[in-house]
Formats: C-alpha cells, structure tokens, sequence
C-alpha cells in the first residue's frame, strides 16, 4: 500500500537535500529541532505542545514556500490569466495536518515527532481553526482553494484578516453563550506580512465637480478619510502537485496622519487613540449566516475589502512592462462569492473613468468580461440591500456611478420591452417601495458576464423566481455550478481509516485526485468481507465520536446505536425543530409502551445561532433541555440520547462526519440553496434522510433511489400549498400524536419552574409555520420508520452506505472548479514544474 506521502511532487527543499545525508525522517527531526530553536528559543527539553505545533509547521512551510516561489516564477514568466476570487468568509480550519499532507510529509513528520517523543494528535489538538466564515458559503470558499491549487489553475483568494472570527459558542444551561473568537493567540505560523503591498483606501467625503485641462466635466471623490490595508499572505498547497496559490487577507490600519490637528495641539494620546476608527474595520466578522442588517460597518468592511483587492489586482497587472487596460480582462477573471464583494463592480468603473479617464463603453466592457457572479441563497432576508442615505455618506461617488449603470440598464429594458415600467421597477439597481434602497444583487448581475447558482434545483428557482427578466434580458447569462467538497480533507485527512481501506481496494491512490475512481467500490458493495470492514470502520469512529460526547457534553452513547446526525447553522428553514419533534415523538411511544422495539439511536446536532436570531437560539435551548431530560430518563434502557456538541466548526465536523450512520438535510424544499455538509456525509457513508432540495436532488440522482431516504413535499407541493393557504393548526388538530407532541414542547415539562420556556418554537409552529414544519412531519416520522427498518438489516446497510460513499464521486469540488474554469472563467491550467 502506498502511503499518503507517496503522490505528492518530489521534495525539493530543505528537507530534500538534508534527505540526501540521511533519512526523511532524520533530516525532518532536524529540521523541527532546528525551528524549535529559530522560532520558539526552545530546546526539546522545554517544548511544549505548542512549540512543537509551530516548530514542525515552520519545518512543513519551508517547502511550502519554496513551492510557492516555483508557482510564481512559472505564473510569471507565463504571464498566466488568472482568477481572483473575492469572498468575505473563509472557513479554512486547521492548516497543520492539511498543509503535511499537500507537502507529502505527512507520514514523516509523525514519525519524527514519534522519534522525539511527540503525541502528534495532541500536537494537532493545539490549533486553533482558522474560523473567518459562518457556514456553507465559507466553507465552499475554502475548498475551492484547495481545488484550485491541487488541480494547478492559477488563482489568488482575496479576504479579511479579522482579528475575532466566528464566535466561540458555550452552552449555559442550554442556552448559547457567545465568546470571542481570538484564533490568532498563538501566533499563525503560516501566514506571510506583506507590509509593503499596503494600499490606502478613501472613505467617506463629497463629490465634487470639475473641469480638467480639456475643458471636460469631471467628478472627483474628495475630503475622504484614508484607511490601511495590510495584506496577510496564507499558501494554499495543492495535494500532489507543485502548485502554491495564496489567499491574501487585509487587514485594516490607520494612517499615521489621522488627526493631525490633535496631534499637533498636544493631544498626542487624543490621536493615537482615534486611530482605532482604522483599525476596527477587519476586528470582527459579522456573525449573520443570510440575516442582512444593513450595517454601516458591514458597509465599509465590504468596501475596504474590495478596494484593496482591486488595488492590488491592478498592481500586479501592471507588474508586466506588457500589459495594458486593452489585455486586462484577458489577464483577470474575478469571481463574486454572493454579492458581498459586489462593490467591485462600482469601484473597477470609478478608476477607470475618473482616475484612468476611460469612456464609457470602454470600461463597460473591461468590468463584464471581468466579473462573474455565484448567488447563494433565494431567501429574501439574505438579499443585501444598502439604503440611500447610508451609501451616499460611505461611498457618494460610487452612488452616482450605480445611478449611471442603471441609466444603461433602463436603456437595455427599454429596447426589449419598450413602455414596460413594471419590468424597469424590478430590474431597478434601486428599490423605490417606502425607503430607497441599493439592490447588490441586481448590481452583480448586470455587471457580470456571468451568474450561478449552486445546484441544479437552486438555479433553476433563480431563473423561475429571483430573476425571471434579467434571465430574459440576458439570455444564456444564468448558469448552474453545483457545490462540491474537497476529498482531501473530507476523507483522506478525516477519515485515515475509510481512505485506507479505499486505497487497499482500490490498489491506487488516485482516488483524492479524481475522486470518480471511488465508482471501483461498487463491485464491492456485496462482498461480505468488505462490507464487514467497512462498518468496522464506522463502528471505530463511531467509538472515537464517543469519546469526543463524552468529554464534551459528560455523556455516555453506546457506539452501537444509529447515529443520527444533525450539523449545520441553526436556521428556521433548515428545521432542526423538525428534527426535535421526532425526538419527542420517539420519547413519548417510548414512555407509552417501554418494551417498544425502537432502533436505539444517539442525536446528535452540532449548530451555532446568530446571536440576534431569537427564536434559533430558543431551538438550540429546546434540544438542549428536551436532550437532557432524556438523557437521564431512566425507563428508555439508553434507547435514545441526544448529545448537542458545543461550538460547532470546522476541527469538530471532521470528527463527527466519520462517525455519521444518518445526515439529516430536512429543510423546506426550495430553501436550501445547496448545502455540502450533505455531501461530506454521503462520501464517508452516512445515508441521507432528505427533502428533495438543494444537492440532495443531485445525491439522489447519483447514488440511487434505493439508497436514500427521501420524504416530504417538493417544491411544486410547497408552492400549491402556499397558494392554497396553509394552516398550520388545522394541520395539528388532525393528527393526534403530532397534537401531543407539539403540546409536551409547549408545556414547562422539559424545564421546571419555568413557563413557555420553548415559547417562540411553539409560537412559531402553530401561529404560522413559515417554513411547513407541521405539514411534512407525519411523512417525516414515517420515512424515520423505514430508515429504523434499514437500519435492523444490517447487511442491507452496509450495501447502501458503500454505494453512498461510491457513488458521490460528482460532488468532488474539484468537478465544480473544472466547470467554473471551462464555463466562465476560460481558465487554462499551468503546470509547475519543480
Ligand atoms: O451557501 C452554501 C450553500 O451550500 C448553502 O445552501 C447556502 O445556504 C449557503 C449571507 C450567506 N447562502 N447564503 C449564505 C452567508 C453569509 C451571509 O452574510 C449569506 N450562505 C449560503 C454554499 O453555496
């Protein structure tokens, strides 16, 4: 069997030519040993975990590094087109064990440790994630990084180096308690300072007009605030290649004449202190998974961000002697991750026309053969609008130039539809019902060349609902790019055991690459012996899983028992309430008849709340004293247990995935964009129990009808309903057990002394039900019935779960940036050679 160690491009550093003296793992016990001192002035007699993590990451990056300076001497001389990629979130996790197995040093460095007689899981344990996202849009970003680099496009991620990432979240008798995320404690021993990229960023001021030397009419942005911004260079390394691409997060600084008038008149301490304006702007992440707020920190992080982004871009363009505006959109493809960075679009027109004085139609053309634009979510509350006001005192100049794109836009809609004003007042960049307000969304698309959603369904909807004229205007503008995940962390580096057994079998080690060849697996599904050590496996993670509960919420599960999954942003539509209400209705046939032979399951759910969204952080409360009363209730036998692990990230979902026999994907057909959890779960043999939305569609289509549970209304069905009108109580009132259990939650059963504990979960069911909880829980208990059913066959279930991990080979995020590259960047790929 190959190790992991074995496809990674040759070693050419360091650690290399100290091979030639000795063994790999003597040069790499040197080499730590020599870091250890350089950077932590310890010998190893006084290390501790944490000099070992930096000294061994240090020992790892020096080939990093000199990858990376291979990847930008070829991208160089290559005068390459590239894409940059513009996302506010990054959840990138740890980089330790990821960054080993991209160097291909994975095996070495833990033996070495070993040698010097370092646990290196404990080593591993003392990172801190790299937690610069809330969820699924993050996430996405961070393996799409990955993707780039391992299948060698050339590619620069741009973000925001907060201080404070997602919150840490605590449970406080059962309640979400949020602490401040400060990652960065121990240090980063990966990133890069590069001071002297610093670019300077206006804010604020007045427009002002005037007439340059050739008597022309020119506006100009003036009595602006200047703001820093430092970027942080992070390598990206690809997974069996050369390729090193970095993510470059600013952070944000005050200039050092801020307040001068202060300064001068003494009040030196007076200035310095105002400087911390500067510097709060990349202080914290906003912690809102799709609740917009309309912010004017929000504002100006955006603005920052892509200001500087775009600076740079632009630097670096112009690097090359031959490069020109004319080659600029031959040379740069940037991609919009949602509409957050779609200031771009206004600030790319304003350098052009009024520092490059370029005409109209000129940087017109520049900005839509640059920009493409990928749209994640149709929830309406997740549309980011800016009123008026607040835009024009952040960024008039870039009011004015929204009003001129809308001008052009009128024009366009005009000739379509000539005297249409209904079809002008939706296209609108600028919403005109009660206050005005900046629709981004709009922005973005008539910018772009190109749009996508992130599933089919999702793009499909996007055309039908969001943007049925714009569809029209622009015909072949909307395109679809599902999700995908990268395989190396979300099986070879979480799952060490199920990506040996692949590697064993499949006799290859391809499979991280092209993530297809796991299709090999198939004519194993029925192989007893395969099957048995398939489960084995998941019976060992499972055990591992454990042992995370127990030291985590100090309760006992039985690794036996189904585990049955639920992981992700706690959001009304994703209906984690659904969920609960199967639990209660488990809980209650239970007391009703103790000797009920019930498949004995563990709930898990692992979820953070936006600390302003009430009635999610109620539902969190609910699961919490609902789990803890069953938890303790002596006449279940242990049949059923619910363990809520705190602080849910990326670290925690690589544990508990593995360890996943049933994944939970329930929300309300036609809400979920995509999801991908819901593919981290199918690769490492958990079964779906789904609503056909989002990428559950797609699972389904890939790993077979058999193999999935499937239940509930789909779109059409919740579209009827809607129409016809639903009442949620009616719904209620004609099931009984739905009736008892809806009662139980709204009764202070669960938490003594106490009234209406569970209030808004009640109140939000039965006054309403936005998200059709009610009308798909009977067919969510009975689709329960069948997975129990599943379950009890045990060879039946180790067939499906092979076929799952078998068969998802599409949502590799390495298909997904293969299409981004060949469908709208026109991206080709670069070897480097080492
Ligand atoms: O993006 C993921 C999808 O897989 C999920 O289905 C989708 O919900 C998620 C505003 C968002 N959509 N919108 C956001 C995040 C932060 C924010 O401030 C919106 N996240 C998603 C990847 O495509």
């Amino acid at each position: 069997m190959m190790s992991p160690d074995s496809p990674a491009a040759p070693i050419t550093s360091t650690l290399g030519r100290m091979c030639a003296a000795s063994t790999p793992e003597e040069a790499m016990k040197e080499l730590i040993l020599s870091h250890l001192v350089s950077t932590r002035a310890r010998s190893a007699a006084t290390a501790t975990t944490y000099d070992w993590w930096i000294a061994t990451s240090h020992a790892v990056r020096d080939t990093i590094y000199e990858r990376f300076i291979a990847t930008k001497a070829t991208h160089k001389a290559k005068n390459v087109r590239r894409v940059y990629y513009l996302s506010l979130e990054y959840l990138m996790g740890r980089l330790f064990e990821s960054n080993l197995l991209a160097a291909g040093l994975y095996e070495t460095a833990r033996s070495a440790l070993g040698q010097l007689g370092v646990n290196f899981d404990e080593v591993r344990e003392t990172e801190l994630d790299m937690g610069l996202g809330n969820g699924g849009l993050g996430r996405l970003a961070a393996c799409f990084m990955d993707s780039l680099s391992t299948m060698d496009y050339p590619a620069l991620g741009y973000g925001i180096y907060y201080e404070f990432g997602l919150f840490k979240q605590e449970f406080v008798n059962g309640s979400q308690v949020e602490h401040p995320d400060r990652w960065r404690i121990f240090g980063d021993p990966w990133e890069v300072l590069r001071a002297e990229y610093t670019q300077r960023v206006p804010l604020y001021g007045r427009v002002e007009n005037v007439f340059d030397d050739r008597g022309n009419y020119r506006p100009r942005w003036v009595d602006t605030k200047t703001i820093l911004g430092v970027p942080h260079d992070v390598p990206v390394a690809g997974y069996g290649t050369n390729t090193v691409n970095l993510l470059r997060l600013w952070a944000s600084k005050a200039t050092d004449d801020f307040d001068l008038a202060a300064f001068n008149s003494g009040g030196y301490v007076e200035a310095v202190r105002d400087k911390s304006v500067g510097e709060s702007i990349s202080k914290v992440l906003y912690p809102n998974d799709k609740t917009e707020n309309g912010k004017e920190l929000r504002l100006v992080q955006q603005y920052f961000f892509v200001a500087c982004s775009l600076r740079d871009i632009i630097r670096r363009h112009f690097r090359k002697p031959d490069n020109t505006w004319a080659n600029f959109a031959d040379k740069v493809a940037v991609q919009l991750n949602d509409t957050h960075p779609a200031l771009a679009i206004t600030e790319l027109m304003r350098i052009l026309i009024d520092e490059e004085n370029m005409g109209r139609d000129a940087t017109w053309e520049i900005i839509t053969r640059t920009f493409a634009y990928t749209n994640h979510t149709l929830l309406p509350e997740a549309l980011e609008k800016w009123g008026v006001p607040l835009f024009e005192r952040v960024l008039p100049r870039h009011l004015q130039i929204i009003y001129e794109i809308n001008a052009r836009l009128m024009q366009a809609i005009e000739a379509k539809w000539p005297g249409d004003n209904e079809k002008k007042r939706v296209c609108s960049l600028i919403e005109e019902n009660g206050q005005k307000m900046v629709r981004m969304a709009n922005l973005a698309v008539v910018g772009s060349h190109a749009v996508n959603g992130v599933a089919e369904l999702h793009t499909e909807l996007l055309k039908k609902h969001l943007f049925p004229e714009f569809d029209a205007l622009f015909p072949g503008k909307f395109q679809n790019k599902t999700n995908g995940i990268t395989p190396r962390r979300w099986l070879l580096q979480s799952n060490p055991r199920l990506a040996a057994l692949i590697t064993r079998t499949l006799h290859h080690h391809r499979w991280p690459r092209e993530l297809d060849e796991l299709r090999g697996l198939e004519r194993m599904a029925d192989d007893a012996a395969f099957q048995q050590e398939f489960m084995a496996i998941k019976r060992a993670n499972k055990v591992d899983l454990a042992a995370v509960v127990k030291a985590e919420c100090g309760l006992e599960v039985s690794p036996d028992a189904l585990f049955d999954v639920q992981i992700k942003r706690l959001h009304e539509y994703k209906r984690q309430h659904l969920n609960l209400l199967h639990i209660l209705t488990l809980y209650r046939r239970l007391l009703q008849n103790p000797s009920l032979d019930v498949v004995p399951r563990v709930f898990i759910f692992a979820a953070k709340a936006a600390p302003g969204y009430d009635l999610a952080k109620n539902i969190i409360r609910a699961i919490n004293l609902v789990g803890a009363k069953i938890n303790q209730d002596q006449r279940l036998g242990g049949k059923l247990k619910v363990a809520f692990l705190p602080n849910y990230r990326v670290s925690l979902a690589e544990k508990i995935i593995p360890a996943a026999d049933l994944s939970e994907q329930i929300s309300t057909a036609g809400k979920e964009a995509s999801g991908t959890g819901n593919m981290k779960l199918a690769l490492n043999g958990a079964l779906t129990i789904g609503t056909l939305d989002g990428a559950n569609v797609e699972i389904k289509e890939e790993v077979g009808d058999d193999n999935i549970f499937i239940f509930g209304m789909t779109v059409d069905e919740v579209e009827a309903l809607r129409a016809r009108g639903y009442d949620p109580q009616a719904v209620y009132r004609a099931d009984e057990e739905l009736k008892a259990v809806v009662d139980w939650l709204g009764s202070d059963f669960f938490s003594p002394g106490e009234h209406e504990a569970f209030g808004a979960t009640h109140h939000s069911l039965l006054g309403g039900d936005p998200f059709m909880v009610l009308a798909d829980y009977r067919a969510y208990c009975d689709c329960q019935a069948r997975v129990d059913a599943a379950y009890r066959d045990r060879v039946r279930w180790a067939r499906m779960a092979i076929l799952n991990t078998a068969r998802v080979g599409k949502f590799s995020s390495d298909r997904t940036i293969r299409d981004y590259a060949d469908q709208i960047w026109n991206l080709p790929r670069v070897a480097v050679e080492g």
